[in-house]
């Protein structure tokens, strides 16, 4: 039995922290330069500046945010984990003004970025998503943690993808495609596909994995003697429905978790444990309500583990 703590505020990670990819470089993007343009399969192509996005109005969307990391490392964890408070704009609100054609099928996001990436050169970073998806999940995000986006994170604009693994969070975005046909890219054809476990054909990198990550202690941490909390984060497509602890390689221990937000945020949890003196081994694995565990072993959402050291004074105060 789990035991789920009532769901608190998302807390945040500090902007300095928030991991940062880039492919082809940052882009400098003058904003008062800046278009974005929604184009294809639609009735009423648009052209919008800033002040046309933010014409729009603003919502606010807490996500975590996870990069899938290696394409050529599908298998490898990265540990890659972020939490922020985007602001902006639902894509469903420029396809409203759009109006796609019946025959549209598929939603392309292309970055102001160009250059080359495993020797390959004059590339642009354009993923896409089926039309049903972008226009129920897509958000495009000019503000961060209540600052206008960061050069590096996607200044002016980005599209954000809940759930779905960072590569398809198109950032420096300027141009929306609706088409009758995936992009073919080489960041959909050919980078960021994978097997699915029971799948034999690969598929795009787009929905994450059940995943957790030991936050506090963190790997090689020195802790005093007695009873420490050990606390993380876990994410999934869908709740989290529990997290257990093992120590040691000792049996598995249920976490308390606090129950889930109303959107794609985290979900906290943390047990209280004693530890005697010495190291000690720490491994965390969550089950969503799918039914998914993350595997032992073997798997870029694998158990995280963290290595500690624990002295003979205890604690005090
Ligand atoms: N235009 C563009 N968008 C991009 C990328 C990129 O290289 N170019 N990298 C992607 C990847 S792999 C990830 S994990 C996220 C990272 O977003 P962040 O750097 O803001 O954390 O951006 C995605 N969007
Ligand atoms: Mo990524």
């Amino acid at each position: 039995m789990t035991t789920q703590v009532s769901a608190s505020e998302p807390d945040f990670t500090p902007l300095d922290d928030v991991f940062v990819r880039k492919h082809l470089g940052v882009p400098d993007i003058d904003v008062t330069d800046w278009t974005l343009v929604v184009e294809g399969l639609v009735e009423r192509p648009l052209r919008l500046d800033m002040d046309a996005v933010l014409a729009l109005g603003t919502e606010r969307l807490p996500a975590f945010h996870e990069c899938f990391g290696s394409p050529f490392a599908p298998d490898v964890p990265t540990r890659a984990v972020a939490q922020v408070e985007w602001a902006g704009v639902p894509l469903a609100v420029l396809l409203d003004r759009a109006v796609p054609l019946a025959e549209a099928r598929h939603v392309w996001f292309e970055g102001a970025d160009t250059g080359s990436f495993q020797g390959q050169d004059g590339l642009t970073y354009v993923k896409d998503l089926p039309l049903s998806v972008a226009r129920g999940d897509v958000f495009l995000a000019h503000r961060m943690n209540g600052e206008p986006l960061r050069a590096e994170h996607g200044f002016p604009l980005r599209a954000v993808v809940p759930r779905m693994f960072g590569t398809n969070s198109v950032k420096w975005l300027t141009r929306i495609v609706l088409a009758d046909r995936r992009a073919d890219g080489v960041f959909t054809t050919q980078f960021y596909n994978r097997v699915l476990p029971g799948d034999s054909a690969p598929s795009p990198v787009r929905e994450v994995d059940v995943s957790s990550k030991l936050f506090v202690p963190g790997e090689g941490d020195e802790l005093p003697a007695g009873v420490a909390e050990l606390s993380g984060r876990a994410w999934s497509t869908t709740e989290i429905v529990g997290v257990d602890v093992s120590v040691d390689g000792g049996a598995w221990e249920a976490a308390e978790v606090e129950a889930p937000g109303s959107g794609p945020t985290w979900q906290r949890f943390s047990l209280m444990r004693e530890l005697a003196p010495g190291p000690h081994r720490i491994r965390c694995r969550a089950r969503d309500l799918a039914g998914r565990v993350q595997p032992l072993d073997g798997a870029r959402n694998s158990v995280h583990e963290v290595g500690v050291e624990v002295g003979l004074n205890r604690r005090t105060g």
